[in-house]
Parts: C-alpha cells; structure tokens; sequence
C-alpha cells in the first residue's frame, strides 16, 4: 500500500494512533456485519487521492468550474462501467450515500403528501423506505408492507392487495435484513398493474448481482438505487441507475436540486470498485459469499439457534434469540467482546425495541473478502453460539477470543500496510 501514515503521524498524532488502533481491530477481529467489507488497496488509492481537492458542479462535459477534463474522464468511466455491469439504460454516480439517493428519487417523482410503498424496517426494510422518524416518512404518505407472519417471506399477494388500495406512485423493494431474493420482476409486474413507478433499493446486493448470485432488477424495475460499499466492495457512496426516460429529472434532482459539488474521489473509488467487480474473480467472490452464508447458517441451526425464514440465499442472516433469554443488545456487546462484530436488529414483529431488539443480524462479504472459506464458517457458527449462551461466562469468553484471534491471524488483512 502506498501510504503508511508517516505524514498523518507528524500532523496529527492523535488521529494517527486512533486510525492505527481502528485497523487493527479490523485485522484482528471477525467482521460479520452484513453491509460492511474490506476495499483493495487500488480502492484506497483512489479515495486518499487529490481528487478531493477539485470542485466540479455540473455533469461531464457541462461543468461549472475550470480544470475538469480528467474529472469528466473519471466520471466517464464510472458511469460506463456501471451501465454494462448492471445492464443500466442510464447511471448518476454523484449521489453522496444511500439515504440522499433514496430521498433524490422520491423528490424527482413526488409532492409531499403523495403515496408510495415501501417495506416495514422491522420487517426488513430501510429507514428511508418510510420509517416515521425519518424524512421520507415525514414527508411522504408512506403505506409499509412486511412479510408473513408463518414464513417470513415477502408476501407478495398482500403488496398487491395494498398496492390496489392505496394506489402508491412508487413502489419500493429492496431491504436491509431480508435473507432471500427479491422478485424484482414480481415488483414491477405489481407496479405496472397499479401505473406506479417500481423502485429498487439494491445496495445489500449490487455485488450479488453483478457476481450472477442475485437477479437484476434490469430490464423490470424503472429506478434502482444502491450503496457501493457494501457486497459491492466499493467506497462509501452510491448510484442511481434508471431507464432513459427517468434520467434528465433525476438527474436534475441530484444536482442542483439536493446536492452541491460531487466527491471526485470517491467517484474515482467507485469506477475502481467497478473495475474489480468486472473480473472473473469477484464473480467467484460473490458465489463465495453466498456459500458461506449457507454454511453459516446451517452451523448455526446445528448449534441450537434459531434463524428468520429458517435460513438465507444471499449474504446475511438474521438470528431470532428470544428463544435464548438473550437480547440483540447483550448478544452484539459480548461477541463485540471476543471480537466478532455483529449488529443488534429487529426481527419481523418484534416485540422488543430497536435500541434492545431480538435478534442479530450478520453476513459474509467482508470475511469473504479476507479468504475465508466453509470450513471456518462452521466453526464461526460454533463460537458464536457458544457466546450467545453464554455471554457472561469469562471462561467462555476469553477461550473464545484466543479462538478469533488466531482465525484472524490465519487471514491477514492490509499486510502491506505498515503502521
Ligand atoms: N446501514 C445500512 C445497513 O447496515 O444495512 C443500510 O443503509
């Protein structure tokens, strides 16, 4: 890796030592957070670049500053790159993150107070799908759908029945805790039948897609949206992909309706990401990860926990602990103790909070990355249950440590990175 934080250790010492302590945290522990992962050392590169230092309102070729030719030429490939991995009739690549992406379309398509569907967060869904704490939410008739109650699969007889009600002008799938494919075909079908516009939030899945393990919300769904740092294995930030006719609004919306000037680096860090994800061997990472999650979730079944819709097809997994006097809460801070990172989540009809909720939420992409295969994951599965049921037990706790530490070992992380 080309920097080694000889400069920011003379500058700022404090921050030097904090970012110093943060990688090895990554290194030394295992990272199950489903929309986390490990970027290159090239995705690096790009994002702690001069790239940051240019202002370049505008789209390529229709800038408001000077000097942004190799700008356009960054930009440009992004958007090509995107378009023939996702199949995409248009690519906006400015948008800073998931959630403004999200609120762009909603402002390009919508007035405040106008009806759209999205999926319940509890049941899987996103705060920005129509949360009431959130933005959309405040601002939008949000009307939520979940999944069946028995099953807890997306019912999509009961999104249609919703959709014929409440006549929707968008509607949304895509979700952040959902173990299963989503029938984007089915979506839109929906869509078309109620004349609304069909919308995917793909950002836990961008790199399922491209990696063939997922379906592609193309040729069926109108407008998806997507992260680029999760299963896409990308810098923080995100796109909207869309047909041709929805492009000139959105792209107003983005700038100058919300934003100002776009991050160069990160976009750069995007097309690099796009690069990677191009290659025969991120269509091996993305079928890896779902391997992984499979084994995962099978050795966690065989040490006696219990999963929501009794398993998954993509990359995470959602572990339903009422069962075993737990909460999310206890569970996430002792696995955070023996150094297994986890997040604390709602599972469909939670009758805890979601600051103390029932369940854990965990996947694969970023251990994938570090090389971890099946027989690992059988044995992450053993140690997690293990902490589970017994999450105060220090004997317990510090053999599972020493066990974390040396699988972290096996699979070194940044190696070249000297700090
Ligand atoms: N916060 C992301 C996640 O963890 O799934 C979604 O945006």
């Amino acid at each position: 890796m080309r920097y080694n934080l000889t400069m920011l250790k003379k500058t700022d010492p404090q921050i030097a030592k904090s970012l110093a302590k943060e990688i090895n945290r990554q290194r030394q522990g295992l990272e199950l957070i489903p929309s986390e992962n490990f970027v290159s050392e090239a995705v690096l590169e790009a994002l702690g670049s001069p790239l940051t230092n240019k202002y370049s309102e505008g789209y390529v070729g229709k800038r408001y500053y000077g000097g942004n030719q190799f700008i356009d030429e960054i930009e440009t490939l992004a958007i090509e790159r995107a378009k023939k991995l996702f199949y995409a009739e248009h690519v906006n690549v400015q948008p800073y993150s998931g959630s403004p992406a999200n609120l762009e379309i909603y402002f390009s398509l919508l007035q405040p107070g106008d009806t759209i569907m999205g999926m319940n967060l509890a049941h899987g869904g996103h705060l920005t799908h129509g949360h009431k704490v959130n933005l959309s939410g405040r601002i939008f008739n949000f009307v939520q759908y979940g999944v069946n109650p028995k099953n807890h699969l997306i019912d999509y007889k009961e999104v249609e029945k919703l959709a014929k009600k409440y006549r929707p002008k968008i509607i949304i799938c895509g979700a952040t805790a959902y173990p299963r494919i989503i029938k984007f075909k089915k979506f839109a079908e929906i869509a078309k039948k109620v004349k609304a516009v069909s919308m995917a939030d793909i950002a836990h899945l961008a790199g399922l897609i491209i990696g063939g393990v997922h379906p592609n919300p193309f040729p069926f769904i109108d407008i998806v949206t997507t992260t680029t740092h999760k299963t896409l294995r990308g810098p923080r930030g995100a796109m909207i992909m869309c047909k041709k006719e929805y492009a000139e609004m959105i792209d107003k919306t983005v700038f100058p309706g919300f934003q100002g000037g776009p991050h160069n680096h990160t976009t750069a860090a995007i097309a690099v990401a796009l690069k990677e994800a191009s290659l025969p061997s991120f269509k091996k990472y993305a079928r890896q990860i779902v391997k992984n999650a499979k084994t995962l979730a099978q050795s966690l079944k065989d040490n006696n926990l219990t999963l929501i819709s009794g398993g998954t097809d993509n990359h995470l997994i959602l572990v339903d602990l009422t069962k075993t006097g737990v909460t999310g809460k206890q569970a996430e801070k002792s696995l955070e103790a023996v150094g297994i990172y986890v997040n604390k989540n709602m599972i469909p009809y939670d009758q805890r909070t979601p600051f103390n909720p029932s369940g854990i939420r965990l996947g694969t992409p970023a251990l994938t990355t570090r090389g971890f295969k099946e027989k690992e994951m059988k044995i992450i599965g053993q140690l997690i249950s293990q902490v589970v049921y017994n999450p105060e037990n220090p004997v317990i706790l510090k053999k599972t440590a020493r066990q974390v530490k040396e699988l972290a070992r096996s699979h070194p992380l940044y190696s070249k990175l000297k700090i």
